[in-house]
């Protein structure tokens, strides 16, 4: 019992301390802990609040870790007999803590990392300490000194993990900080309120504002930069008449503008879900410029992000009165941190590579002649404005349906220009043109329906789009380097 447990308490402080090195928002035992949370019902869980009050979330995380110290133990007592059931055993808690990983709806691939890598270490130390285990509980003779190092080894193991656990909450406090100060910013801002008619209600169709749980991530971060709003400052310099430093007070003070806008990769194939729609809170960007005094020569706006990416966007699309926004909530929330924490850009029309600098630190208003950002150096873009896009979400390619009438359904975007007319094709039959739901701006995706009497058989449903400047989606296909993908998306399916 007591090598099973050492090996899940080891296990338990490797994986805190992966997670922690990757700037994990939630650590294994805090996944397990709010699935718990989760899956509980309101009752029950109603009744623990009011039996233990505020220290419910101690208690639950106290409990995971006693839960898998528990069934360590065990999975050691086990390994005694049946060394195979006892591993798989063991190997069952990394496996429920993925699993319920998984189930959050901002999981990334990077999240099993820890479970594993924790799994693997007290897999390891279960079969460095289980036979130690056997022989010193064998009861021959020599009991006395091989226990005594037995001990000594479990007491060795456990130090390690202490010492581990310990380094891991200061690994994780930059983390914890910063959740800290968005928490605090987080007070005066409430939930933006929909405009009415945007959501067609037709299932299956992506809902028009994006939770930022949902959200699309695109960086090059492998764990998001940490930057606190308190010594956050923003420099402003190149071909300006004033260079500025600005801080977060200064853009709080300089008032808020707020608008809903479609942000989208550039890398999204037709299609694809590299886009979501979300309530943007910050300072125009046109204002700050205009403060600084650009210079008639200028054309671009080079951005740096705290980790050192850059991205350069056109002067003009800073300064035609659109929407571009020095960005510091999200929906409602001060940006999450992987989206952008504590300022990020966010610029109606253009792809995120050239305009939507997230942990941004360094303006340098300049030239297009004279850089080349991250992404233009690796062969992408130097401008890259949005292509007209349309998606079918509902049905799903391979659906079985019933013959009848089926509610078809998707998204239609082309940011800055706005969608005049989304069309569905059934085979090769004529187009027909669909209903489409109501939006605030031109700057945000808009939802398309349209109803399909559907014969049984083999079908394949096309859409494409017009924008309001008459342009129709080509129907030849295109990579989506350098500029982002062209091209009419299908579904095919079975009607029955
Ligand atoms: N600092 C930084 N900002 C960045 C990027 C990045 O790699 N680093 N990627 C850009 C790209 S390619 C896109 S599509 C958007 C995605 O923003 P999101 O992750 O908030 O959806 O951020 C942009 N801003
Ligand atoms: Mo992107």
């Amino acid at each position: 019992m007591l090598a099973g447990a050492t090996a899940g308490a080891t296990g338990l402080a490797v994986a805190e301390l992966v997670s922690a090195l990757l700037r994990g928002r939630v650590s294994p035992v805090l996944a397990v802990g709010e699935w718990v949370i989760k899956v509980t019902p309101g009752a029950v869980a109603e009744r623990a609040i009011s039996t233990v009050g505020q220290a419910d979330k101690p208690l639950l995380v106290a409990g995971v870790v006693a839960a898998v110290l528990a069934l360590s133990a065990l999975a050691g007592v086990v390994m005694l007999r049946r060394r195979g059931v006892g591993t798989t055993l063991l190997m069952l808690l990394p496996l429920v803590a993925v699993l319920t990983g998984l189930t959050r709806p901002d999981a990334r691939p990077v999240d099993v990392l820890p479970s594993l890598i924790g799994g693997v270490t007290g897999l390891a130390v279960a079969l460095w300490l289980v036979p130690r285990a056997r022989m010193a509980t064998s009861g021959s003779a020599e009991d006395g000194p091989t226990r005594r190092r037995f001990l000594t080894d479990v007491g060795l193991a456990v130090l390690a993990s202490g010492v581990l656990g310990a380094v891991s909450r200061w690994a994780g406090r930059g983390r914890r900080a910063v959740e800290e100060a968005r928490r605090a910013l987080g007070q005066g801002l409430r939930p933006p309120e929909q405009p009415s008619g945007v959501d067609l209600g037709v299932s299956g169709i992506a809902p028009w504002e994006t939770p930022n749980a949902g959200f699309y991530r695109i960086d090059t971060a492998l764990a998001p930069p940490l930057l606190e709003p308190v010594g956050w400052e923003l420099r402003i310099h190149g071909m300006v008449e004033r260079e500025l430093r600005v801080t977060y007070a200064d853009l709080v003070d300089r008032g808020m503008q707020s608008a809903w806008i479609t942000l989208c990769c550039v890398s999204n194939e037709v299609g694809g879900e590299l886009i979501g729609n979300a309530y943007w809170h910050g300072v125009r960007i046109d204002d700050l410029l205009a403060e600084a005094g650009v210079s008639p020569d200028a054309d671009a706006l080079l951005s740096t992000s705290q980790d050192g990416w850059t991205c350069g966007t056109p002067l003009v699309a800073l300064s035609d009165g659109r929407d571009a926004l020095l960005a510091i909530a999200m929906n409602g929330e001060p940006l999450p941190v992987e989206h952008g924490f504590p300022v990020r850009m966010v610029v109606p029309g253009l792809y995120g590579f050239v305009s939507a600098t997230k942990w941004l630190v360094d303006w340098e208003v300049t030239r297009f002649d004279r850089f080349d950002a991250y992404w233009t150096e690796r062969g992408w873009a130097e401008q890259a404005p949005i292509k007209t896009q349309s998606r079918i979400d509902t049905p799903r390619p391979n659906d079985s349906v019933v013959a009848g009438r089926i509610a078809v359904g998707g998204v239609a975007w082309a940011q800055h220009r706005g969608i005049a007319r989304v069309e569905l094709r059934v085979d090769d039959g004529d187009w027909q043109q669909a209903t489409l739901a109501r939006v605030p701006s031109i700057d945000t995706w808009v939802q398309w329906a349209w109803q399909w009497d559907a014969a049984p058989g083999r079908h394949t449903l096309t859409v494409r789009a017009t924008d309001r400047a008459g342009a129709t989606q080509p129907e030849q296909r295109t990579d989506v380097v350098p500029d982002g993908a062209s091209g009419w998306h299908s579904v095919s399916l079975d009607v029955g």
